[in-house]
């Protein structure tokens, strides 16, 4: 038997608990449907019980954000937090072949990955996590993507620096590359870029994108 607030250790739990997430999901909205998440709910930390453990908005600890891992800006710093929420949320991957989008629920549907990678941020820290999601590579091939191809990654982001930025074929095409949808064995927290971010090796935290919305293959 296995106790529900056990940290998950093996691969398998991970994804588990992440997948759980469609079930939680549902809570989630029919609370935030009833009381408006406002700017001030968020910054006061306040948590949701209806999410049974999978804080979405969790109190800040010192030096540490939601989920044992740093938040460099928050969902209502970067004015995300209604169409990180938003339940026709899709995320749109476009290449030669076509363009398509997929659900949070679609993408948990399809083969999930899990990497023990680091965000690696200018600001002098660099935290290791473990991520689960679908390998980029793996969408981009959907779409007809091939390896030799640079790819636009866009946020939901209004505007900012990061809003738009460009990944090389060498990142791309790389196994370890995900559409990340959860981290240390819990859906993705708003702050860490719900309800999916990129995540991949090697590359400066300011290029791990959150609040996907679009996954385009350059020509
Ligand atoms: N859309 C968007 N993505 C972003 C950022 C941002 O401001 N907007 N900040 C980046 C930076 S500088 C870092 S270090 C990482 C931090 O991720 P975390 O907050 O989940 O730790 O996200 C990156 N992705
Ligand atoms: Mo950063």
């Amino acid at each position: 038997m296995t106790d529900d607030r056990t940290p998950p250790v093996t691969e398998a739990q991970i994804v588990r608990r992440v997948r759980a997430d469609r079930v939680s999901r549902r809570a989630f909205f029919a609370l935030v449907g009833t009381a408006s998440l406002t700017a001030g709910a968020v910054t006061a930390g306040q948590s949701f019980p209806a999410l049974g453990g999978t804080n979405l908005v969790a109190p800040r600890v010192a030096g540490l954000g939601p989920q044992r891992l740093p938040v460099n800006k928050t969902a209502v710093a970067a004015g995300v937090v209604e169409a990180a929420t938003d339940r026709a949320w899709r995320l749109r991957v476009g290449g030669p072949a076509g363009t398509t989008s997929f659900s949070r629920a679609e993408l948990l549907g399809l083969p999930q990955s899990v990497q023990e990678l680091p965000i690696a941020c200018v600001e002098g820290w660099t935290t290791y996590a473990t991520w689960v999601g679908v390998p980029l590579a793996a969408l981009l091939a959907l779409v007809g993507g091939s390896f030799d191809r640079h790819v636009r990654l866009t946020s939901l982001e209004p505007g900012g620096a990061y809003r738009v930025t460009t990944m090389g074929p060498e990142f791309a095409t790389d196994p370890r590359t995900l559409v990340a949808l959860g981290v240390n064995g819990e859906p993705l927290d708003l702050d860490h870029g719900y309800p999916a971010r990129i995540i991949a090796p090697a590359r400066p935290g300011v290029l791990q994108t959150k609040w996907l919305a679009r996954v385009e293959v350059l020509s």
